[in-house]
């Protein structure tokens, strides 16, 4: 399974941005036909986030699940998750690639062209580019809108996994825009029903210009 094609609905999970076990959540956005997860952590202690990684890995597993962990090489490892996630602050892409072996996926985020540029240099199989839109999950700072990533794609071949406010409405404006993937957090954890959001971003992905 791994190094298949990111592609599609990439949900992110942080206990901190909902009061549901996300192990729940998992289970549910599975069964409703999530594309990729990961699992981002960043207040349990390792021995508490090895054992939450575990269950989404063998939840994903089942599946056919791409899984990500978010920053953490020796965790992705410790449960063979298909992937890491970098942000630009974390470990460098090739000091990751050595650790983790050619097998794994690795994902860059980038905010800016020039982040872009710099990141289609490396050794990644993806790169998250965003704030799309304006979120409440992170303060951002000007999103780059439609436009931008009409521009990031005519200047990279990387698969690029939109972030930043994606919503059900927009999220086929941004794959027929170039996006290769939604990478989502609110719209998802937010939902009081949440394999019906899941269904509802595949049903609007699909329905995109990108046909996926
Ligand atoms: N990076 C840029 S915006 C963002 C991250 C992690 C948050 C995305 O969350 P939401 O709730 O989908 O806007
Ligand atoms: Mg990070």
């Amino acid at each position: 399974m791994n190094r298949k094609k990111q592609t599609g609905l990439y949900l992110i999970l942080d206990q901190q941005y909902t009061k549901r076990d996300i192990m729940l959540i998992a289970e549910e956005a599975v069964e409703a036909g999530v594309d990729i997860i990961q699992y981002r952590e960043k207040v349990l202690s390792k021995k508490a986030s090895l054992e939450i990684a575990k269950k989404i890995r063998d939840i994903t597993y089942k599946a056919g699940v791409i899984f990500i962990i978010n920053d953490d090489p020796a965790l992705a490892l410790a449960v063979d998750a298909d992937g890491v996630h970098l942000g630009q602050e974390d470990m460098h892409v090739n000091i990751v690639r050595k650790i983790i072996g050619k097998q794994k996926l690795i994902g860059l985020s980038t905010h800016s062209l020039e982040e872009v540029l710099e990141a289609s240099r490396l050794d990644v199989d993806y790169i998250g580019f965003g704030p799309i839109f304006h979120s409440t999950t992170k303060e951002v700072t000007t999103p780059h809108g439609i436009e931008g990533i009409k521009k990031v794609r005519q200047n990279t071949s990387v698969p690029i996994i939109a972030i930043g406010g994606i919503s059900h409405e927009n999220a086929a404006e941004v794959m027929s825009a170039g996006a290769d993937g939604v990478a989502v957090i609110s719209a998802i954890l937010s939902a009081n029903d949440i394999k019906k959001a899941v269904m509802e971003f595949k049903e609007r992905i699909k329905k995109s210009h990108h046909g996926l």
